[in-house]
């Protein structure tokens, strides 16, 4: 057998920490969310050097909220709920345009959050696509349908690049490293769920504070 630390990344694993986000009150532990993020990111980069530019971008906020997690207020950062709450009663969040506080949770896991739709709907389309279908257009319709809309146009032209130069959907499940495709579609298919319940809390929280817009 090999030694864990030997075993090649595997995408299961990172999905199943989304698993763990999730408490029984339907709070978000924010160090589990920090935790999945940090793993996507680990898969994006063995993808190849062309996403470095999106992988920058997803460690950077991940950096940011890592360092309210362990700030002097850290435990108001255990969850996405209590974060939500501490940041808007003590006046930490830019509502309407960039000012003092550009680095907010609460403005930055919006980010991801946003990004976590793309995932869903790509990791769907990847479930439910045939053999020689093409991991770009799937990524780019995924993209078109979610994140594209918060992002300037030097973004997009910028992603719709990097995601010609996506493997075939062979090499991409080869990647994920789960094991042969009816097993990806299966691990897929379990979680799934969990992600785009993840995402729904969020969103119906952002929603109620209304905070879907933060610059
Ligand atoms: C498998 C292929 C991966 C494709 C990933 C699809 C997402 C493309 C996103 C391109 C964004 C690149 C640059 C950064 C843009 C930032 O301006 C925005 C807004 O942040 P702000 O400027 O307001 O601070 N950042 C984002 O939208 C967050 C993007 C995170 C993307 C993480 C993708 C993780 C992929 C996991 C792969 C399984």
């Amino acid at each position: 057998p090999v030694a864990p630390e030997e075993q090649r990344f595997c995408l299961q694993e990172v999905l199943d920490t989304f698993k763990l986000c999730l408490s029984e009150n339907e709070e978000v532990s924010l160090e589990h969310y920090v935790a999945g993020w940090r793993g996507l990111v680990k898969f994006l980069n063995s993808l190849g050097s062309v996403f470095g530019f999106i992988s920058k971008d997803a460690v950077n906020k991940i950096k940011i909220l890592v360092g309210h997690l362990d700030g002097e207020n850290g435990p108001k950062y255990v969850t996405v709920q209590s974060m939500v709450k501490y940041e808007l009663a003590s006046d930490l969040v830019d509502l309407t345009k960039r000012g003092n506080h550009p680095e907010s949770g609460c403005r930055t896991l919006l980010r991801l959050h946003r990004a976590l739709r793309w995932l869903e709907l790509f990791l769907e389309r990847l479930r439910t696509s045939s053999e020689d279908s093409k991991t770009s257009v799937m990524c780019a319709e995924s993209y078109n349908e979610s994140l594209a809309q918060h992002h300037p146009w030097l973004v997009r032209k910028a992603a719709g690049m990097a995601f010609c130069v996506l493997p075939g959907r062979p090499a991409f499940f080869e990647v994920m490293n789960v094991g042969p495709p009816e097993q990806v579609v299966a691990m897929l298919g379990e979680a799934l769920p969990l992600i785009s319940e993840v995402y729904q809390v969020t969103e119906t929280l952002y929603a109620q504070h209304n905070l879907l817009d933060l610059p």
